[in-house]
């Protein structure tokens, strides 16, 4: 995985797109959606992030919504077997059992959640099932699964082969010891601004690999995994879970950017704020994106080797974000 990310390297630590320019940007504004927004704009985590943003930028392109190109673009990777790490041939816990995390946002505060979810390989469409047809915002377990066969989903087994033999490998010392970054972590957060000047953001995983059975990271939750505001931008992120439900991260990036912060430095600053506050750090990675409102966006993470795919014009890159160490 390290050496694949190697390739289509681009290093850079915050961009300005081009969509919004003479659009002025006020930090603190009510209803401020940017509606000259002649570009589009969208980031990935991740290396599979690029084949996310394909989908999500063609639909962006053809003028649909921020809140379809997320969702559609992250489908992309949970049904990818090959992505060990979300959704379909996700790692499974210590019992050997696969259960999802998923949670989506749109910019007017909208959202919807699944946690520790097992058998349906898309939740971040569950996700999204339940912000618009439930009055709740998150349903977890076995009410997660039962809404999801309510409402058409197949149910079907996610442990491949491949993904069991990990684990069987595992198995043979059983030790719990995340190494982010190496092996059994890399969610795919998604965010996007449309033509319309509207954010959405989309946030799936299998979480982190031979977790405890009934483990939930922060890629699920509203505020620590995925953040959206259309008056001042979005924000994910990926890494240990436990760290940036500490923080509530994304929220916190979000924050920062509203009093002013650029992408990278809101990101930047919470990434300051977990190292603050974990005695051992060496093994921990969290990373976040951002995507301000005006379609400035920004990357930063703890450890290297974080990377994060753009999507935006006619052109598709991979770029390798900031890191504090
Ligand atoms: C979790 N945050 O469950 C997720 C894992 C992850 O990149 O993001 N990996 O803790």
């Amino acid at each position: 995985m390290p050496q694949k990310r190697r390739t289509f390297l681009k290093t850079t630590s915050l961009g300005l797109s081009a969509l919004a320019t003479g659009t002025a940007y006020h930090c603190q504004g009510k209803n401020t959606a940017i509606t000259n927004i002649t570009h589009p704009i969208i980031i990935s985590t991740w290396d599979h992030g690029m084949a996310a943003n394909k989908v999500g930028l063609h639909i962006l392109k053809n003028k649909g919504s921020a809140l379809d190109a997320v969702e559609k673009g992250v489908i992309v990777v949970e049904n990818d077997p090959a992505v060990q790490t979300v959704g379909l041939g996700g790692f499974p816990d210590r019992e050997g059992i696969v259960t999802l995390d998923a949670c989506i946002m749109k910019g007017d505060g909208q959202c919807g959640s699944v946690a520790f979810l097992q058998d349906i390989k898309n939740p971040i469409a569950v996700a999204r099932k339940v912000m618009e047809e439930t009055p709740h915002i998150m349903i977890v377990g076995s009410g997660a699964k039962q809404f999801a066969l309510e409402m058409g989903f197949k149910e079907e087994n996610l442990l491949t082969e491949a993904s069991r033999k990990k684990y069987e490998e595992w198995l043979k010392t059983g030790i719990y010891k995340p190494k982010i970054n190496i092996e059994n972590h890399d969610t795919i957060s998604t965010l996007a601004l449309d033509a319309q000047g509207h954010l959405a953001g989309a946030c799936t995983t299998s979480g982190a690999a031979w977790k405890m059975h009934g483990r939930v990271g922060d890629s699920p939750l509203i505020a620590a995994g995925l953040f959206v505001d259309d008056e001042v931008g979005a924000a994910a992120a990926t890494g240990l879970g436990e760290a940036v439900i500490r923080t509530a991260g994304s929220a916190m990036v979000v924050e920062a950017m509203r009093h002013g912060q650029s992408p990278k430095e809101a990101c930047q600053s919470v990434c300051l704020r977990i190292k603050a506050k974990h005695k051992e750090v060496q093994d921990l990675q969290v990373g976040f994106i951002a995507l301000r409102k005006d379609g400035a966006y920004g990357a930063y993470s703890l450890q290297p080797g974080f990377t994060y795919a753009l999507g935006q014009h006619e052109t598709h890159e991979l770029y390798q974000a900031t890191s504090m160490f």
